[in-house]
């Protein structure tokens, strides 16, 4: 029997995700969809086959023919639909962010606490990227030795008009955070964040860089550039004690003409990080279609993720806001995520 899910938001990303669904996840089936544009829902209802189109995303949520939820609306609504979900007792795949405060993700670790077992994935999906897996893998053999470093860039085409250097710090690094979090196994202990000086006027997306400390004393170091004109272009490197990993992006050819040899670079994150998306939704299907505990050893990041990732970009936004070093703290770790 198919796992019967059901979509919140079909925008850019839930719409990608119904199409994931739709055709590379076995044993599920895109079951309801709701946006709050009427006939976007409907277009993508139309185009993956789903059964039914609401009007009302807590209906859609509480409706007995949904057993899963993807929650892809808007970034301030995350919190409200994921606890809906929680409520309902149905599994949730929710979209990075959990929710813009490090305060409002602990509103959703407290009710899943409640609950008494996991129900809550958050789509920090790089966990699921083969290139990201294989670092850690990497790591974990010894052949390298201890993690010193890790060096990371994220850039981006270009910034729409509402995104600043405030959201390059809780929009586009929470990745980066997530992600050192997961590869260094350790939790992020200090934060500060430089911007270079801009040559005249400055746009929206210019750059922001960031140290950070690990509990365990690695650095990490973060650079995002949301207006970088050339391409969509993540990179890392984990230095360590005896060699280094760096990721490799996925490439299916290179060109030679005109005395140059080139390879591609994706417009955005989704044909980057495809892959992820496409391992990270099987996984979810797979854990739901196996059961409760399988969901509380779920590979993928939980609720406390979400709210870790929030909090390193909370302490972020004061670093950059006073031009200062800034302590990380955490909340007290509840043992349903340890
Ligand atoms: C966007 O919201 C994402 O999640 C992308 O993965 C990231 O690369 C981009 O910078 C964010 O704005």
């Amino acid at each position: 029997m198919s796992v019967r899910v059901g979509i919140v938001g079909v925008g850019v990303m839930g719409s990608d995700h119904a199409r994931i669904f739709a055709a590379q996840v076995p044993g599920a089936a895109v079951q309801a969809i709701y946006d709050a544009d009427p006939a976007r829902a409907k277009s993508v209802a139309e185009e993956v086959g789903a059964a039914t189109v609401f009007g009302d995303a807590l209906a859609l949520i509480r409706d007995a023919s949904v057993d899963a939820v993807l929650v892809a609306s808007p970034d301030q609504t995350h919190k409200e639909f994921t606890l809906a979900a929680i409520a309902a007792g149905k599994p949730v795949l929710c979209e990075k962010p959990l929710a813009p405060t490090p305060a409002e993700c602990l509103e959703v670790t407290a009710a899943e606490t409640r609950r008494g077992h996991r129900l809550v994935q958050i789509g920090y999906m790089r966990r699921f990227d083969p290139s990201y897996v294989e670092m850690k893998s990497g790591l974990g053999s010894g052949r390298f030795g201890a993690a010193l470093m890790l060096h990371c860039i994220h850039r981006n085409v270009a910034a729409p008009d509402w995104f600043d250097s405030k959201m390059a710090v809780s929009n586009s690094a929470v990745h980066e955070f997530d992600i050192a979090r997961w590869l260094l196994d350790a939790e992020l202990a200090g934060i500060t964040v430089f911007r270079p000086k801009l040559a005249q006027g400055g746009s929206p997306g210019a750059p922001v860089y960031m140290v950070l400390e690990s509990a365990k004393g690695q650095l990490v170091t973060i650079e995002v550039f949301i207006d970088a004109s050339y391409g969509y272009d993540v990179r890392g490197e984990l230095v360590c004690e005896r060699g280094t990993i760096a990721l490799r992006a996925p490439l299916r050819i290179e060109t030679n003409a005109e005395l140059i040899q080139g390879t591609a670079y994706p417009a955005d994150w989704r044909p980057r990080f495809a892959d992820a998306y496409r391992l990270q939704a099987q996984a979810w299907i797979k854990a739901i279609a196996r059961g409760a505990a399988a969901q509380d050893s779920n590979a993928g990041a939980s609720a406390w993720d979400g709210y870790a990732a929030a909090a390193v970009a909370e302490a972020g936004l004061l670093a950059l806001a006073e031009g200062r070093r800034v302590e990380i703290r955490l909340a007290d770790r509840p043992a349903l995520y340890r």
